[in-house]
């Protein structure tokens, strides 16, 4: 019952657009209605404004749904090779709009909203985000999804149905408190459940070796707990074509038979557990960004989607395949970091204890198969994971990942020889004390490509973290510098802008980001600059009224507004820009009368919950917040917001308002970073360090339109080698004693006058992150700035060629670099009928 069936079925033929999904606004009036009372169960009288966003979603629904099926067959009977994206973590962002925008029916819905009593606007507020991510890294698995989809590639994105997704941040006297996102609460109209497509996947137990019918040696793996995963599908649309990919989530259950079992054994409690402890797996989202924490669940987590989707993958394959031979060829899976690395063993194992098929042939279709993107050089996010842990949740997996460790350290040996510390350096085991499984060096040996995500990142990777795997398969190392997608960071969080650039050079940049080359000819044009402060200036009014109603601060909107907005991190060094602040505070309290640019500094961003030093940086933001906004000598002339609850929608809020885009990170820490791009695509200057895709950016937009500052990561490197004292910094630069005399004091924490005390400490003795080695050289830079926004027309100037110059950073030029370099797929057009190109 299971089974599609192919029998004597002759239903009515469903179009894309007929008398229940048409595109008129009556049409759409009467299908909106029709959800609200059949799906929702309300008319008018009884719906929340919740039932109408629902009715409103299934509307748009609808009109996706004959598009998705036909992209799925066409897949399906094209035998195309399909590219598969793990990931951890999605983070998409609102649905709702999105899909409308990609639909090409955004002007109609409003319309039939509008003659309905309703704006289309309260309802797509209304949307609960899903915040399956901690920040960039599952945004660009979102973004690629987006670009993917416009790109008409066959590509399907797997990862975690997480209940509870990313922590709500509220910020609570000052402090970072947690709540649950219980994000699905209400129902969430575009997922479906494919309950018929449940795998079993196994954990825990031993191996046991036997003789199979042929007299082969073979092992079996006798798991101690089995957990079913379930898929639920999310439709990705192109944008302005007829592709829906999928974006495929696991959610765990407890498996029945197991529980049967207990059941009869009358233990009733135990079998409750046990379910219990199987949809634990699948519960939340790690809130850790850039650092792994080496949690059992947090490995059962990555197995548990990882061998769902492999299981997937095959059941897709064997439809239309009747042995392996062509799988590498139809079946491209990337990694997104090692957080599905225990991939390459699962394939491993599938192939030989399942498969039957020989080590030789499994290891070559396996290394064939993988690629490994790394997003990361910092060695507190590289995954270990205990021997012993590894052993009891996956000792066949360890079986194997010995094996594959045997065999590449043979080929090691061969090509250096009597080299053994090489050899130590490059196990996948890591030995001395504790063992450990180097999740980053399976990945390497197991995969065909490994890329970086910005071009000096790459080369750190090459130098440095994965030097000897460099030197052993140079041809496996490549660079892709990250991208961001133009519909939802220009297209939707900025339709004004959008609509500017599409009057003055047409709507090709949508898909093709490099044509906003043609908007350097406006550059020095009076009316188009004129224009393109004006919507600056718009959008900076209404994150003014937003800051009022959520913060309770004034801020003057013509203020320059300087933003950092990311994950708290000390390599991100947030509290470099508050030494910043405090500098001029400074100079206000030492002459009150002197001449200051006004500025609004505004921070967003989550800590981990157990980040200690980052959640202390929030309270001292918001501590210097206090002091400086209600200073009378300050006069209003410099504020300080912190936003709680960043987010992809608040995000898209916040960076077309930017005046200066804060990029600071110690170099040689930040892989790539995309919201740097999300702000020089809106118009904003970057002050930045030449770290991560800052440098590329740099180059694109010119030398002349970034401010510059700090340490280049090898001065970075030089530096450490050479012994760094922060206290020599301290004594030697007046201005700098006096901001961090001032933290001491306890003045902006009068009631605990020693709550900072571990920041100053940490900066005095340590100072990991070298901000006093780069303190001066930000100062200077910051005040360049200022100097600089005092001449608006020049600065507006700046600010078109950054949009203007930023065409490289779209998303579609990435994944076209996959697909060519990595991949090795191809796009297919959809066909349908009567698509409608143009919206009325
Ligand atoms: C990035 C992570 C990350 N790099 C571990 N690594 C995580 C590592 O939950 N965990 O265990 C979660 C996230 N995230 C970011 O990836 C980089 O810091 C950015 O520089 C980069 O732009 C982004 C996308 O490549």
């Amino acid at each position: 019952s299971d089974q599609p069936i192919q029998s004597n079925v002759c239903l009515p033929e469903i179009k894309v657009e007929d008398d229940r999904t048409g595109m008129t606004v009556e049409t759409l009036k009467r299908a909106f209605a029709d959800n609200l009372y059949y799906i929702q169960g309300k008319n008018e009288f009884l719906a929340t404004p919740y039932d109408y966003y629902m009715a409103l979603a299934y509307t748009v629904r609808d009109r996706l749904l004959h598009r998705w099926i036909n992209t799925a067959t066409t897949y399906l009977q094209k035998e195309v090779k399909t590219v598969y994206y793990l990931s951890a973590e999605f983070l998409m962002g609102r649905q709702l709009s999105n899909n409308l925008l990609n639909l090409n029916m955004y002007d109609r819905v409003c319309q039939a909203l509008e003659e309905s009593g309703l704006k289309l606007d309260d309802l797509i507020a209304l949307e609960p985000e899903p915040g399956l991510g901690n920040g960039g890294l599952g945004r660009l698995a979102a973004c690629f999804l987006d670009s993917l989809a416009t790109l008409e590639i066959p590509a399907v994105g797997y990862g975690i149905r997480y209940e509870f997704g990313i922590f709500d941040q509220r910020i609570e006297e000052g402090a970072q408190v947690e709540h649950p996102d219980k994000w699905l609460r209400f129902g969430n109209p575009w997922e479906i459940r494919r309950p018929e497509l449940t795998v079993t996947v196994k954990l825990g137990g031993h191996t046991e070796g036997y003789h199979d019918e042929k007299g082969q040696y073979r092992v079996r793996w006798i798991p101690d707990r089995k957990v079913l995963g379930t898929p639920y599908d999310t439709p990705v649309p192109g944008y302005h074509n007829n592709t829906v990919n999928s974006l495929r989530l696991w959610r765990a259950g407890a498996s029945e038979e197991f529980n049967f079992q207990v059941f009869d054994s009358g233990d009733y409690s135990g079998a409750v557990t046990d379910k219990i402890f199987s949809e634990n797996i699948s519960k939340v989202l790690y809130p850790n960004d850039n650092t792994s924490q080496g949690q059992q669940l947090r490995l059962e987590q990555q197995y548990f989607f990882v061998s769902c989707s492999l299981q997937d993958i095959i059941n897709t394959y064997r439809r239309t395949h009747r042995n392996f031979d062509q799988f590498h060829e139809k079946v491209a899976i990337q990694l997104n970091d090692t957080h599905p690395s225990i991939g390459i063993a699962e394939l491993m194992r599938l192939l030989i204890d399942k498969y039957k098929l020989g080590w030789n042939r499994a290891w070559y279709i396996t290394k064939h198969t993988f690629g490994y993107t790394n997003h990361t050089l910092l060695s507190e996010a590289l995954e270990r994971w205990h021997v012993r842990l590894f052993e009891r949740l996956l000792p066949r997996h360890l079986e194997i990942i010995y094996e594959i460790n045997h065999r590449f350290l043979e080929q090691v040996k061969v090509k250096y020889p009597g080299d053994g510390e090489r050899l130590q350096r490059m196990s996948l085991i890591e030995e001395g004390g504790e063992k450990f499984v180097r999740m980053a060096h399976l990945a390497c040996v197991g995969s065909h490509s490994i890329n970086g995500v910005a071009a000096l990142h790459t080369e750190l990777l090459k130098e440095r973290v994965l030097h000897d795997f460099y030197e052993m398969f140079p041809e496996r190392f490549n660079n892709k510098t990250n991208g961001i997608t133009p519909r939802r960071w220009l297209l939707l969080s900025n339709p004004q802008l959008s609509n500017l650039i599409t009057e003055k050079i047409g709507d090709s940049w949508v898909t093709h980001l490099q044509d906003l080359q043609k908007l350097e000819a406006f550059a020095d044009d009076p009316e188009f600059r004129q224009r393109f402060a004006t919507i600056k200036q718009q959008h900076k009014q209404e994150l003014v009224d937003y800051i009022l109603l959520f913060n309770d601060v004034e801020v003057d909107p013509n203020s320059l507004f300087d933003v950092q907005v990311k994950r708290l991190h000390e390599y991100k060094r947030q509290l470099l820009d508050v030494l910043y602040i405090i500098t001029l505070y400074n100079r206000i309290k030492r002459n009150p009368g002197i001449e200051i640019l006004p500025r609004t500094f505004i921070f967003a961003g989550k800590a981990a919950p157990g980040y200690y030093m980052a959640k202390l940086v929030i309270r001292l933001i918001n501590a210097v917040a206090k002091v400086v906004n209600n200073d009378p000598d300050v006069a209003g002339r410099i504020k300080v917001v912190f936003m709680e609850g960043f987010s992809v929608s608040l995000g898209q809020k916040i960076y077309p308002a930017a005046n200066l885009s804060e990029q600071i990170s110690m170099a040689g820490k930040e892989a790539s970073g995309t919201g740097n791009m999300k702000f020089a695509l809106n118009g904003a200057l970057t002050i930045g360090t030449l770290d991560g895709a800052n440098i590329e950016i740099r180059e694109a937009v010119g030398a002349d339109n970034f401010f510059l500052f700090g340490l280049t990561a090898q001065e970075v490197y030089d530096l450490k080698s050479r012994g760094y004292n922060p206290m020599d910094y301290y004594h030697s630069n007046a201005q700098l004693k006096e901001v961090i005399d001032r933290i001491a004091s306890g003045e902006f924490c009068p009631e605990h006058p020693d709550l900072f005390k571990p920041i100053v400490d940490s900066l005095l003795y340590k100072d990991e992150y070298l901000l006093f080695a780069d303190y001066q050289s930000y100062i200077d830079c910051q005040d360049r700035v200022s100097h600089a926004y005092r001449d608006q027309e020049n600065w507006i100037r700046m600010s078109i060629l950054n949009t203007a110059r930023t065409g490289k950073f779209s998303s579609d030029r990435t994944i076209r670099e996959y697909c060519q370099d990595i991949w090795q797929v191809e796009p297919i057009t959809i066909d349908i009928e009567e698509y409608v190109q143009e919206e009325a």
